[in-house]
Formats: structure tokens, sequence, C-alpha cells
């Protein structure tokens, strides 16, 4: 059976005299994900036994009764990992708070330390097959922490929070840390379609990431990404409205409240949820009501985090703000606020919910927002106004909602009038279809859609075949053959891309490789590149191979010092107008720059913004292909570069050129662009093609990355007994 390992900060559990499993909408939508699957947990229990026997005994109690297995901290390690890094620095980063961000030297080191105690915890524990779902901000690390330990350890991480903008998330000192943490995970989750581009953003701006629409690839192995709104869990509300108990606190509530319409906020006391304006919009509508007398605003406002500072002042200013409220406009008859700083139980939560003929929802900015659907979940009859702010992850989905901006008072004021003054027809017309919603999207279907796609193996399009598999055929093919002719692309294939083109020289993995492949008997060896002559003469002029330069233009056989066309007349005519707007563009687009290899004219961009770049790649590529149909050149797009070459040669030209009438009985290629495409394309049956990362290929084999080709390259290279001279 597969287990699914839920990682989160805090155990479902509540540690006390006695131990009682809590509530919430992540517990109950995985408790229900049914049969099939064995849960455990794994977290902070919330409690500091004092010796290691205590310890001991707690942990036997919860891994037996509860499939929780404690990772413990000690108080000092609460306050600078959880109060300190993960609510005081990230979470006002994640929510646009940059002024109530924090900083201390101890902190960086705990939010470390700890997310290794959960990385050796989860390790202790995993067993092949299983799937760790990783929660939350306060476990950003821990994805990458346990790719390094184990590869092939399938890894979900989900953010609770927003994700904010690049311009935000940069203010973070440890930010690249972070990311590189989360992609470490095979799938990263977001509420919202908006916060998984914001970290697509975040990592191909800071980390230079190679990134697809909804991947971003690395050197080992490939990040998807995608969007799964969380939900709740439905079944838990509908047994509660059957329950007598529910009947009755209805009840009691409609008695308290008799004569006056009732307008809910249900919150954490968290500066994200928008209380201030909220109230300044009730302070206004109060000055503007005739009514006032039959309307009561009820505010849940649950303590959070009253260890940080920003919360302790978030309580006093809104206290006060209160007060000042009720001093204005109570009579003796009426207190228009009635706060609560407290919490309620479930059955007092859920008939609040369904007693009320308003919910205001309205944060500045929110991760999901259950509250705005746990309202909905509990309106049987259809009636109720939700209002929700448009910056709820939830506003998304629950769009017949009455939508706000909450940076606006008197559009909320407003607002509260509309809701407050609409028929039940209305009220029914925009209740229906969020019901709906809220049925379907429900908890138990968001997180079986993340194990799925976590449990799923993606298959690329084309090429197959892992590195040990491609690895042996190769030997195997080496073996049984006379002769072998091997063309070998460099950029993308031998070598992974740096920031510039001249950084990327031979490692000397790569020379030493290529040195030993060049001198085996029966081997011949190619290396075709886009690059210019100067270029490779520069790089590899002194191994024994024949180079074929600017994408099969000319080629320098083994020995040579000269370069020789492989086409005899190129016609050469449309380089005037292609350069000229090939250079328009660079001008228009800064960082990037123009290559003249004479046979061909590339615009690289890699050292732009990297969307604004692609965007620019996209408009650039667009124009040149229209000129192209009428000029004997081709337009291609390859990594960060748009490339117009000369189509009286390809790769795949030079291919032919060199194996028309040889007698190898083996032709390898190895190459991971379009240009390389050519190549695989080629109709010969002596052909074994294999394109290197991910992309649709019409190659026979795939490779991961350059590591791999260099690894099986080693092994071939290996077994082929030295024979030539250089
Ligand atoms: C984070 C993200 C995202 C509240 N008061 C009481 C009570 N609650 C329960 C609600 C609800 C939960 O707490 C609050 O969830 P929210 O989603 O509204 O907000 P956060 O706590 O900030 O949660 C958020 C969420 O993670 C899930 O991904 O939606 O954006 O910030 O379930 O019912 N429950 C009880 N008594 C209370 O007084 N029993």
């Amino acid at each position: 059976m597969n287990r699914v390992i839920n990682v989160a900060n805090r155990l479902p559990v509540t540690v006390g005299r006695t131990i009682s499993k809590s509530s919430g909408g992540l517990v109950s939508a995985m408790s229900h994900l049914g049969d099939s699957m064995d849960l455990r947990w794994i977290g902070w229990p919330g409690s500091h036994p004092r010796s290691d026997a205590q310890r001991q005994k707690l942990t036997e109690r919860l891994v037996a009764e509860f499939q929780c297995e404690p990772v413990f901290m000690s108080r000092q390690e609460v306050d600078d990992f959880y109060f300190g890094y993960s609510n005081s620095l990230l979470w006002p980063i994640l929510h646009y708070n940059t002024s109530d961000m924090r900083q201390h030297d101890t902190w960086w080191q705990a939010y470390k330390e700890i997310n290794l105690r959960f990385r050796d915890a989860i390790l202790r524990d995993v067993r092949p097959g299983d799937c760790v779902w990783v929660h939350d901000y306060q476990l950003m690390l821990l994805p990458a922490l346990l790719r390094e330990a184990d590869i092939n350890l399938r890894v979900g991480f989900f953010l609770h929070t927003p994700f904010p903008s690049y311009e935000t998330f940069r203010c973070i000192p440890q930010r690249e840390e972070l990311l590189r943490g989360m992609l470490g995970a095979n799938v990263v989750g977001f509420h919202t379609y908006g916060y998984m581009r914001h970290f697509r953003s975040s990592a191909i701006r800071l980390l230079a990431a190679d990134a697809e629409i909804n991947s971003i690839r690395q050197e080992h192995h490939v990040c998807h990404m995608g969007v799964y709104p969380i939900g709740i869990h439905i079944a838990a509300f509908e047994e509660e409205m059957d329950s007598d108990a529910f009947t009755s606190e209805c009840q009691r509530i409609r008695e308290t409240h008799q004569g006056k319409r009732i307008v809910l906020n249900v919150e954490r006391l968290d500066y994200s949820k928008g209380l201030r304006g909220r109230l300044e919009a009730i302070d206004r509508f109060l000055e503007l009501s005739s009514d006032k007398q039959k309307i009561v605003f009820v505010f849940i406002a649950v303590p959070s985090r009253g260890e940080v500072r920003a919360y302790q002042e978030l309580r006093e200013e809104i206290e006060a703000l209160v007060g000042r409220i009720n001093g204005k406009h109570s009579t003796i008859h009426n207190t228009p606020i009635q706060f609560v700083h407290d919490s309620v139980n479930f059955t007092e939560l859920c008939a609040s919910y369904a007693t009320a003929d308003v919910m205001l929802v309205t944060p500045i900015i929110d991760g999901m927002n259950l509250v705005a659907k746990e309202y909905v979940a509990c309106r049987r009859d259809e009636s109720g106004v939700l209002v929700l702010s448009e910056f709820a992850g939830a506003a998304n989905e629950l769009s017949t909602a009455l939508i706000v901006n909450p940076y606006d008072v008197d559009g909320m004021t407003a607002t509260l009038q509309q809701a407050l003054d609409m028929p039940v027809e209305e009220q029914k017309s925009r209740m229906i279809p969020l019901r709906r919603i809220v049925t379907e999207n429900n908890a138990q279907r968001g997180a079986n859609r993340f194990l799925g796609d976590l449990s799923r193996d993606v298959e690329p399009a084309g090429g197959s075949g892992s590195t040990t598999s491609v690895g042996a055929e190769l030997v195997d093919g080496f073996r049984g053959a006379s002769s072998v002719a091997c063309f070998l692309d460099y950029d993308g294939t031998l070598r992974a891309f740096e920031r510039t083109p001249e950084a990327a020289q031979p490692t000397e993995r790569i020379n030493r490789i290529l040195g030993r492949l060049s001198h085996a008997t029966g081997v011949d060896l190619y290396l075709v590149s886009g690059r210019s002559r100067q270029n490779m003469s520069e790089w590899f002029g002194g191994l024994s191979l024949t180079l074929v330069a600017e994408h099969g233009a000319a080629c320098r056989p083994p020995g040579s010092e000269q370069w020789q066309p492989l086409v005899e007349t190129v016609d050469l005519s449309w380089r005037p107008q292609i350069l000229s707007i090939i250079h328009e563009f660079s001008l228009s687009t800064p960082g990037s720059t123009v290559e003249d290899k004479h046979t061909a004219i590339v615009w690289h961009y890699r050292k732009c913004d990297p969307e604004f770049g692609a965007w620019k790649a996209q408009e650039l590529t667009s124009m040149l292909s229209d000129l192209a149909s009428n000029l004997p050149v081709e337009v291609q797009q390859g990594h960060a570069i748009v490339e117009v070459t000369s189509n009286q040669f390809s790769k795949g030209h030079a291919l032919r050129h060199f194996v028309k009438d040889s007698d190898h009985d083996l032709v390898v290629c190895v190459g991971d662009d379009t240009t390389d495409e050519a190549m695989f394309k080629v109709e010969d049956p002596r052909l074994y093609s294999v394109k290197v990362g991910r992309g649709p290929t019409a190659a026979m084999r795939r490779l991961p990355n350059c590591e791999a080709v260099l690894d099986v390259l080693e092994e071939v290279a290996a077994l082929a007994p030295e024979g030539r001279d250089g």
C-alpha cells in the first residue's frame, strides 16, 4: 500500500494532560483520503517534554495511536525558527508587508537546523514508494534537503500562503536558498495561478533557472508546478449541521440578536486579514446608516502569534479602534460591534455562519481563505451574502460573491449597504453557484489531484530510456561495431549553459573524455556546434577530432588547421537586411547582443530580463520567419537565442555528408536543441540518436542532462581500446 507522509510544522494533535486530534482544513482533507492510503504525519507536537524518557513515552503514544512522528524543538528554537524566521520575516514578506519584516542573527541558523531535523525524521521513517508531502513556508528548505539525500524520493511541496511578486520576494536575504529548497520537490503546488507565476518568475530571475510554462528544469531533476486550490471538508460541516447541538446554538444566537441583522467576521487576528480598513468602512457605514440600531457586527478574532511584536501592536490598535467606533455609535439599546478575541468551538462556528445575513471576508492579501468557503457550506437555505476581497485566493473561484477592493473604504461601505439591501432572490442566484463550487472543489478533490500529480510518472514527448539503459545500449553498440561515427553537439549536450557563451568553456572532464574517445580504435568523432570556427579552433583545436562549426557550414578535419566549407557556394545576399533587423532588436532590448558568424547571425538574450527577452524573441522570430519565406535562410530559436542561418546547410546536412558513403556500422548523434533535430531526422538505419533534456524530439533516446551524457561517454570511452595517434 502506498503511504503518504504528511509533513507540516504542527502535528494535528493537541498535547495536554490528554492527547486529542485537532481539526482543521488540512487535517480533515487528509484524513478522508480513503482506505487506499496509509497516512502518517511528521511535525512538532506543540509541547516541550522535559526529559528523554518523557519524550520517548510521548513519541510511542503518538506513533501508535495517531500515526504521528514528533519532531521536538526547544523553547529557544520555537522562538527563533517559528516566531522569528517563519513568522517575523517570511510571513510578512509572503504577504507583501515589508515594513513588519524583522531580522535577527540567530533566526536563519535555527530555520536551517529545524529543516534538517525534519529531514532526518523523514529519512528515518520513509520506505520505497512513499510520497512525502511537505506543507508551507516553515519548511521551504526541506524538499531540496530530501532530494540531496535521496534522488528518487517523491516529494511534493504545497505553499498555503501567497507567493509574492519577484520585487517583494527578493527582499529576503536568503531568497536563493529558499527557492532552491522548494525546487527540490517533484511538484510544487500553489492556491492560484498568480502565485505560481510569481514563483516561476523569481526562480528564473534569481537562479537563472531554465523554466517552461509549468516546470523548472534543474541539473538532476525537473520540478513541476501546479495550481491546487484547497477546499474544505464538506462532510464535516454537513454532519455538524445535522446535530441537535447545532440547531440549539442557532436558536441561541437568533435570540441573542433578536430583531437585528447579523454581519459576521471570522479570522485569526492577523494584519493580512484587513481588519483596519474593514472597521473604517463599518464606521463610515454607521455614520451614514439610518437604521444602524438593527444591525450587529460580530467579530470572532482568534488569537494568533501573540509572541510577535507586530501582532501585539495590531491587537492594541484593533481593540482601540473597536472601542472608538462603539463609543461613537452605541446607544442604550445597541452596541454595534461585538468583538470576541477568542476562538469558538466548531458547533458555535457553524451556527454563526448559518445565522449571519452577511459575511465580511476582506483580507488585504490571503493565500486562499477557508472562512469564505465555510460560510457558503453552512448556507443550506441558499440565502446570505458573502462579501469577499479580490485579494483572497478564494476570489478566483467564488466569483458570484460581492467582490470588493479592501483598500477602497468607500467602495466597501457601499458594498456593505448593497449586501444588506439585497433581495433574497438575488442572494440565492449568487449563493447557488458558490455552493456548487465549494461542494465540488472540496478538500479531498484538491488533495487527490496533488497526490495524483505527485505519483504520476511524467513521460516526456518522444525519446525514451534512462541513463543506465542508454549507457548499456551504447556500450553494446560500440562493442559490436567495427567502425562508429559519433556526432556530439557541445552547448547543452556536453557542457551546461552558463550566463554567457564565453563562460561555457570545456571542463577538464570534457577534455579528458573527448581526448579518450578521439583516440579510440574504430571511432570517428565529430564535434558539431553552432559556435564560430574561431571559437571552436581555440577551444578544441588541440584534439584529434573533426570540428564542424556554424551548424554545418564548415569543417576542420583532425590534424588540420584549415577550415573547409561544407557547401561550395553559399548565397549570403540576405545578410545586410537580416543584420539590420537584429541590430534594431538589440537596441530596443537591454542586455541583448548580436553575434555575426558570417554564415549565421545570432541574437542572444541570455543576459536580459528572461521574460522580456523571451517575449522579444517571439516577436523577432515571427518577423524574421515572414521574411525568411523569400530568402535562402532558416530561423530557429535555441536556448536564449534566435538564430538565422543559411538553409543551404544544417547539422543534418553535415552528418549526411560524412556518413553517406562511409563504412561506419553505427552512427551516434547526441544533441539538445532544435538545431540538433536535423541530425535526429536523418534517415539512416545505422543512426542511434539521443536527445538531452526535455521537450519534443525526433530522437530515439533521451538523457536528462549533460552529466548523464558525460557518464555514458565515459563508460563507452573506457571500453574502447586506444588506437589512433592524434
Ligand atoms: C492559511 C492561509 C489558507 C477560525 N476561527 C475559528 C476557527 N477558525 C478556522 C476556520 C478556518 C481556519 O481557522 C482559518 O483558515 P483561513 O484559510 O481562513 O486562514 P489562515 O489561518 O490564515 O490559513 C490561508 C489556509 O492556510 C489554508 O491553505 O486558506 O490563506 O493564510 O478553517 O474555520 N475554527 C474554530 N473556531 C474558531 O474560532 N473551531
